[in-house]
């Protein structure tokens, strides 16, 4: 299965994608883990990224378009996936149509995990004391975060809402009971 996993940052897209590829044996593919890495060993494209990070900024789509590109040719997405922070733009979602139409593929399903603005800020400022992750650390770059994704990657709902593939899921209690919540919205068991 082709999942995209969506949300607002810190509603748990990362902590949750990781738990269901386990459990449903696709690839989870995160944009900002490889990001962050890109970053750390200070590769091309993690020099081009971290300013757009640090600031709570979206990276430019050709570069990030460009990255899963790369990704789907390497065949490491073959067998099912979970794109984790991808897409985040409409003009990223049309990129990946357009990629996975040219390889008569697509994704069956776009899992919005919704978490309300409060509770998101809450957990980026307790992730920031437990990561020091440099876009968490500062109020108003999570705020700025959390207004990046109403403008610019909010659109996509309904890009797959149209695509009729959009499933809404609620993302606040205890992340075991959302994990379930999740597999049953995906599976239907
Ligand atoms: P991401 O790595 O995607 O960061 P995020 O949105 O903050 O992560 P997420 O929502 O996955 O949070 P998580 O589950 O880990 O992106 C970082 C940056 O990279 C972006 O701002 C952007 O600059 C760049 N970027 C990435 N992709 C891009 C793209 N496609 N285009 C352009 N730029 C891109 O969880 C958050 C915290 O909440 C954790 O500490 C977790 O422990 C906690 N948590 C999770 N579930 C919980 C629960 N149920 N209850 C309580 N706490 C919970």
């Amino acid at each position: 299965m082709n999942l995209v996993f969506l949300g607002p940052p810190g509603s748990g897209k990362g902590t949750q994608a990781k738990r269901l590829s386990e459990r449903l044996k696709a690839f989870h593919l995160s944009t900002g883990d490889l990001l962050r890495e890109g970053v750390k060993n200070g590769t091309p494209l993690g020099k081009k990224a971290q300013k757009y990070m640090e600031a709570g900024e979206l990276v430019p789509d050709e570069l990030i378009v460009g990255l899963i590109e790369e990704k789907m040719a390497s065949g490491i997405l073959d067998k099912g996936y979970i794109l984790d922070g991808f897409p985040r733009t409409v003009p990223q979602a049309e990129a990946l149509k357009a990629m996975l139409d040219r390889n008569k593929k697509k994704i069956e399903m776009a899992v919005l995990l919704d978490v309300p603005d409060e509770e998101v800020i809450k957990r980026l400022s307790i992730r920031a004391g437990i990561e020091g992750r440099a876009d968490d650390a500062d109020v108003n770059t999570v705020k700025n975060r959390l207004d990046v994704y109403k403008k610019q990657t909010q659109p996509i709902l309904d890009f797959y809402e149209k695509e009729r593939i959009l499933k809404k899921v609620h993302g606040l209690g205890h992340i075991d009971e959302i994990t379930e919540r999740l597999y049953k919205a995906i599976t239907g068991k």
